[in-house]
Order: C-alpha cells, then structure tokens, then sequence
C-alpha cells in the first residue's frame, strides 16, 4: 500500500470525512478524522500495519507501545512481528499527573517506541512521554498515521523526540483533490482551518475581570489566603471572621451549614467585607441543569447571587449550568416565586445577577471520582468562558503534580487550592491536606484553609502564620500571573 493508496481508503471508508462537524470543543470543522474503526476492517488493518513497520525500520528500541485505545492493537502486532515486548499505559488515571500504572514487563533504561493514531499539537505525546519516563522507560521516536498539525515535528523535535508519520494532512488533502475526490474549495477550508486551530492554540489569552480584581486585592493585601469559614452559627462565623479579616483575601462560605441563617447575614458579612477588604466566596457547588441552578443561585432564602463575589461549580452537567448561572434570561422558563433581580449586589449595580465562577476541576479527597478526561473537559469549559470563570479548585497529589497540572491553566485563571494546612496529612474522611509551602510552591495561587485556622485555639494568629508562610512562598515563586485586562476599566 502507498501513501495514495492510504489517502483515498481512509476516504473511501469514511475515516477521513469532508463536510460540516461539530467538535467537542463547540468548533465547526470543515473535515473529520476518526481512525478507531480501521481495527475492525482486515484488509485494511493489515496494510497498514505494513506501512507502520516499513515507517520504524531501522529505529532503534527495546519495546513498544501504543496510545490507547486506536493505537493499542496496531503496536500489539507490530510487537509480536517485530518480536519485541509490548507494554502499555491505562488510560484514565489521575489529570495531569503521572499516574498511570504501565502493564507489561520492560527494565529502567529501556527504549520505548511510541505508536498514536494522530498529531494535533504533539502534547498529548508529550504528556505521555511524562508517565513512561516517570517509570524509568526512554522515549526517542513517536510514530503516528496522520500528522494533522503545523507544526508537532518541530515541537517534538525542540525536546529531542522525533516525529514519524506515515501521511500528513497536507498530503491526503492534495492526493484527493487530484484523484476528484474533494473539491478544491474543500481542501483550502480544511487548510485553513487547521491554520486558524494552530493560530488559537496555545497562548491564546485568556482575561477574567474578577480574578484580575482578586490578585489585584491579593497583591495589595499581601495575602492569598481564602479562609473556609465552616462555621455552623452565626455567632462563631463573625467571631473568627472579625479575628481573621486581616489576614485573608477571601472567605470561603457554606451559607448552608448555618443553623441560625437569616436574611441580616449577608448584609453583615457584606459590609465586613467591604471594610476589611476581602471578597466573598460562596462555595455552593452547583451541579444541576441551568435551570435549577439558576432559582438556586438567585433564589431560595440565601439569594447568592445578591452578595457572593464568586461561586462554585461542578461541571458534570455540562456548560449549561454556566448559562443558567451568569446567561441572559431569553430562553430560560419563568421562574416561580422570583422577581426579577431589583436589588443592589455588591459593585454590580446592574440588576442582573452577574458573577464568577470557580470550577471543580480537581478534588482533595481521596479517591475521589474525576478522571483525567473530565478534569480536561472542565479546564476547556473555563477557557471557553472567560467572562465567566475566575478559575479552577484543584489539588495535587504533590508538588509536582499539582505544576503540571497547573501549567494547564490559562494564566489569567486562578487555581485556589483546597486540601492545605500547614503539613501535609489527612483528617478521618478522606479529605488529603498538601503541606502549605509545597502547595504554594505548586502553582496554587490561593490556598483555602478551614479547620487549620478555626480549629486553632488561636485562629487569629492560626490565619496570621498562613498568610505569612503562604505570601512568602508565592513571592519566591514570582507572584500571581494573572495578567490585567485588555483594557483598563473593567
Ligand atoms: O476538593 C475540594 C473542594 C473544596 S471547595 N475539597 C475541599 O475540601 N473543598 C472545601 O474546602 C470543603 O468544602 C471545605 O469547606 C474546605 C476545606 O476545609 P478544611 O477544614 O479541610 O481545610
């Protein structure tokens, strides 16, 4: 089989389509790869089992692997004919992270080639490589079936790995066309398309208004402390946040867990916050269709949204809980029993709830549910939705874990860190605290502490030796990152 030949059985068999597809991202895309089913059509698979051991002939290394799940069967043959061990990495493991337990045998040292089913920026290859090095394989050389990228070989190449592909983009793009089998236009939608993907992708910035005001209040109060202020009556909740409200640059609320809530409550903490300078954090963790959401955000007796600066979200219902939170009224059912936002909300002024989000991204506790493909999906939602989303709740599982992970984030994103007290250590419901210092020193940007400042019998000076150690460390980093808006005046 030739390249040509590759080009138009891709096409013929619909692996490669041409014509209007949403992407996951809510992109349209003039074209489609998806080469998943080529496993299940011999002749085909074969070939190009073929192409792939002709590709690696002369590459050097000790084992195989293939990228779960379309690569996997193809490295599995290549293994078995090339008589070299496969192993393999299970997918789903912790974001980011390392994780990834390795099946298979293979000694430190050895060299590992690496088998994927495309190219779209080369980070995935990266990322991949992470874990396998991690496990004490070398990986030289990545062998892909198309490169649909600009520029992934370069990429790759500036880190001393090197790309090897059996047809790009480019060239199935030309092969059809000259074969009739796409129009021209079709073609040059398809390039530009993928010039515009290349163009967006990256260091496409993104402006937060809110988590621009928050490290502006951070840097000028010296402090990145959010005090999760789990107080279960009133009383307590003024006494320590009276105590601490000059230590913090949020307090971090469960408005539910007051046995004694009533409406004078948010006026109070209101004006505490506005004297002490710090905002407030509701931590709702919404989760329900936007519609639900949204009576629960601007309605009920705590009618978050008149007071709250920030709120959180579970993404697991999808983008419509941001909709249903921050989105005009247009679409959305009548809302029983709620007048129309009149009131004042903090600066707002607006009649309109606005407001911003942190997303759960990642969780503290351990053994938490999120996978690695949901804690993408969440940080793509926030991309998506810059005027919204102030930035993520995450956590690692060390230091190093948690850079990678922040490395991910868009820098005009906050990642506020729960799970931290002053050492690393655990209380008995699973809940895992990273070592103040270290999470700093990780990427958080704000740490949220609970019982570490209220369950001191001191909590005043509790919140002072965390806003030290906590300020110290973020100054040894190079501060917050957050860069000021486009324009001034927001
Ligand atoms: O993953 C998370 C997310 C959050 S918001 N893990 C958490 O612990 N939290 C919240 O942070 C949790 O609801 C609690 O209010 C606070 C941690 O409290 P601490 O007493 O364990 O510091």
């Amino acid at each position: 089989m030739t390249t040509r030949d590759l080009a138009l059985n891709l096409e013929k068999e619909k692996l490669v389509r041409f014509g209007t597809f949403v992407l996951k991202s809510g992109k349209v895309s003039p074209f489609y790869i998806d080469l998943r089913d080529t496993v299940s059509k011999p002749d085909l698979f074969r070939n190009m089992t073929d192409l792939l051991l002709e590709k690696i002939r002369g590459l050097d290394f000790d084992v195989v692997t293939g990228i779960p799940y379309t690569a996997l069967p193809y490295a599995a043959v290549v293994a078995e004919r090339l008589g070299k061990p496969l192993i393999y990495r299970r997918k789903e493991e912790k974001a980011y992270g390392l994780g990834g337990e390795i099946v298979g045998s293979f000694k430190p040292g050895d060299r590992c080639l690496v088998i994927d089913d495309l190219v779209t920026t080369g980070e995935s290859k990266i990322e991949t490589t992470r874990a396998f090095e991690a496990a004490g394989l070398r990986v030289c050389d990545f062998v892909v079936f198309i490169d649909r990228s600009l520029r992934a070989a370069e990429d790759l190449a500036a880190r001393g790995y090197r790309l090897h592909s059996l047809v790009s983009l480019e060239e199935i793009l030309d092969i059809l066309t000259r074969e009739g089998r796409i129009a021209p236009d079709q073609a040059e939608q398809a390039r530009l398309f993928t010039r515009q993907l290349g163009d967006s992708q990256g260091d496409s910035p993104v402006h937060n208004p809110y988590a621009a005001k928050l490290a502006a209040l951070m840097a000028r109060k010296k402090t990145n402390l959010v005090l999760s202020l789990d107080a279960t009556n009133c009383g307590d909740f003024f006494r320590l946040l009276e105590s601490a409200a000059p230590e913090i640059a949020v307090v971090k609320v469960h408005v539910d867990i007051l046995d004694d809530f009533d409406p004078s409550f948010p006026e109070r903490l209101s004006s505490l916050a506005r004297e002490g300078d710090f905002h407030i954090l509701a931590d709702r963790k919404f989760a329900d269709i936007g519609n639900t959401v949204r009576l629960q955000y601007r309605g009920g007796i705590y009618r978050i949204a008149r007071w709250a600066d920030a709120v959180t979200v579970h993404m697991i219902s999808g983008n419509g809980v941001l909709q249903g939170l921050f989105g005009e009224d247009e679409k959305a059912g009548p809302a029983p029993g709620i007048r129309p936002e009149t009131g004042p909300r903090r600066e707002t002024g607006t009649g309109r709830p606005a407001g911003s989000a942190f997303l759960l991204a990642r969780m503290s506790t351990e053994g938490n549910y999120i996978t690695e493909s949901y804690t993408r999906r969440v940080v793509e939602a926030g991309r998506a939705h810059p005027r919204w989303v102030a930035g993520y709740i995450g956590h690692g599982d060390n230091r190093e874990d948690l850079a990678r992970f922040r490395e991910k984030l868009p820098p005009g994103q906050l990642l506020l860190m729960p799970g931290v007290q002053l050492q690393a250590g655990k209380d008995g419901l699973g809940q895992r605290y990273m070592g103040l210092d270290e999470a700093v020193r990780g990427g958080a940007d704000g740490v949220i502490v609970g019982r570490g400042i209220y369950g001191d019998a001191d909590p005043a000076a509790a919140a002072k030796r965390y806003r030290e150690i906590g300020w110290r460390a973020l100054e040894a980093r190079g501060g917050i990152r957050v860069p000021p808006p486009p324009s001034a005046g927001s």
